[in-house]
C-alpha cells in the first residue's frame, strides 16, 4: 500500500491524531449536495467552530487536485461549497477521481474511508445514507451501509434520511454485524423526527459509554464502523406524518423526472426544502449542529480511553 501518496493530513491535524487528541472528520457532500449555496458555508464553518468550543479538532474531508484531503483550508472549504463541476463520489469512484484529478465530495462511506486512512475514529453527519424505499426491488442501497461493515470508524447521525425506508436500513446493518446505539433513545431517529416506530436493541447514556464500546470492538479487532443514532433536539423536531407526505410528493416528483441512483438523495432534499418553505432545511442544520456536538464529545471521552 501506498496510501501517503495520496493522502494530504493538514498539519494541524496530523498532529492532534499523533498525540491522540479529539478529532472529528466532517462529510463535503453534505455541503455540496445537501445544501444551498451560501448557506452551506456558513454551516460548514459553524460545524468547525462547534467541534473547536467542544476542544477537538475538525477535519473535514474533500478529493481535490489527486489527493485524499484531511481538513481543507478556508479556499478549499468555500470551493465545496460552491458546488459546480464537483462530483458525488462513493468507494467507487474515489480511484477515478484521483487518477484523473476531479475534484470530488465525499459521502459519508468515502468520509469513513479516508478518515479511518488518516487514524480518524469518529464522524458527524446529518443522516447515513440507507435502503431506499422500494429497494428491495431497485437494488438502491447506499455504499454507506456497506462501508460501516467494513471501515472502523464510529458515525454519529440522526438516524437514515427520512426519505429512506429505515426498517430495511436497520436489518441491512444487522445483517453486516453493524452495531447501532441510540444515543439517550430507545428508537432510531427519522432524521426531522426524534422517533421512528423502529425500536433499537442498545440504548446509551452518555458519551463515555459509547466510547467503551468503540474501544471494545476495536480491540478485539471485529471490522467495521458503530452508528450512534442522536435524536434531533425537541424544538426542531417536525412533524412525522406531515414530513411523509412531504416526503412521498417529493419521491413521486423524482421518480416521474427520472431521477435515478446517487441523485435522488440531492434532489429531494432540495425538493423538501422548497416544499416546506425552508423548515426542513433549517430542521436537517439543526440536527447536524447536534450530532457535531455529541460527535465531539465522544472523540473527546475516546481518547481519553486510549491514553
Ligand atoms: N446527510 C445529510 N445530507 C446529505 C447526506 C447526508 O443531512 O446530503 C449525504 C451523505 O453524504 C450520504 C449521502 O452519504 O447523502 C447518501 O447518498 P446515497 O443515498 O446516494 O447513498
Ligand atoms: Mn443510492
Amino acid at each position: 500500500m501506498n496510501i501517503e501518496k495520496y493522502l494530504d493530513v493538514q498539519p494541524e491535524i496530523a498532529a492532534a491524531i499523533a498525540e491522540g487528541r479529539p478529532v472529528v472528520a466532517l462529510e463535503s457532500t453534505i455541503l455540496s449536495h445537501g445544501m444551498p449555496y451560501p448557506e452551506n458555508m456558513e454551516f460548514a464553518h459553524k460545524a468547525e467552530q462547534i467541534i473547536r468550543a467542544e476542544g477537538a479538532v475538525p477535519a473535514t474531508t474533500a478529493i481535490i487536485g489527486g489527493k485524499l484531503k484531511v481538513g481543507l483550508t478556508p479556499e478549499e472549504l468555500d470551493l465545496m461549497c460552491n458546488p459546480v463541476d464537483i462530483g458525488k463520489v462513493s468507494r467507487r469512484d474515489v480511484a477515478v477521481y484521483l487518477a484523473t484529478g476531479k475534484t470530488g465530495a465525499t459521502t459519508v462511506a468515502t468520509t469513513m474511508l479516508i478518515a479511518a486512512m488518516a487514524g480518524i475514529r469518529v464522524f458527524a453527519t446529518g443522516g447515513i445514507g440507507g435502503v431506499h424505499r422500494g429497494g428491495e426491488n431497485t437494488m438502491d442501497i447506499s455504499a454507506d451501509l456497506q462501508e460501516l461493515a467494513s471501515t472502523p470508524v464510529a458515525v454519529v447521525c440522526a438516524g437514515a434520511k427520512m426519505i429512506l425506508d429505515l426498517g430495511l436500513t436497520l436489518e441491512y446493518l444487522e445483517t453486516q454485524g453493524v452495531p447501532v446505539l441510540g444515543f439517550r433513545t430507545d428508537e432510531f431517529p427519522a432524521f426531522y423526527c426524534r422517533t421512528s416506530g423502529f425500536k433499537l436493541d442498545y440504548r446509551a447514556e452518555s458519551e463515555e459509554e459509547i466510547a467503551e464500546i468503540m474501544k471494545v470492538k476495536w480491540d478485539l479487532g471485529l471490522k467495521g464502523g458503530i452508528v450512534i443514532g442522536n435524536p434531533i433536539p425537541q424544538e426542531y423536531e417536525l412533524d412525522f406524518d406531515w414530513m411523509n407526505r412531504v416526503i412521498n410528493d417529493a419521491l413521486k416528483k423524482a421518480e416521474g423526472q427520472g431521477i435515478r441512483g446517487k441523485y435522488i438523495t440531492p434532489f429531494v432534499l432540495s425538493e423538501l426544502r422548497d416544499m416546506t418553505d425552508g423548515v426542513s432545511f433549517a430542521s436537517n442544520l439543526e440536527l447536524a449542529y447536534n450530532n457535531i456536538r455529541v460527535a465531539s464529545r465522544i472523540a473527546k471521552a475516546y481518547a481519553e480511553k486510549c491514553k
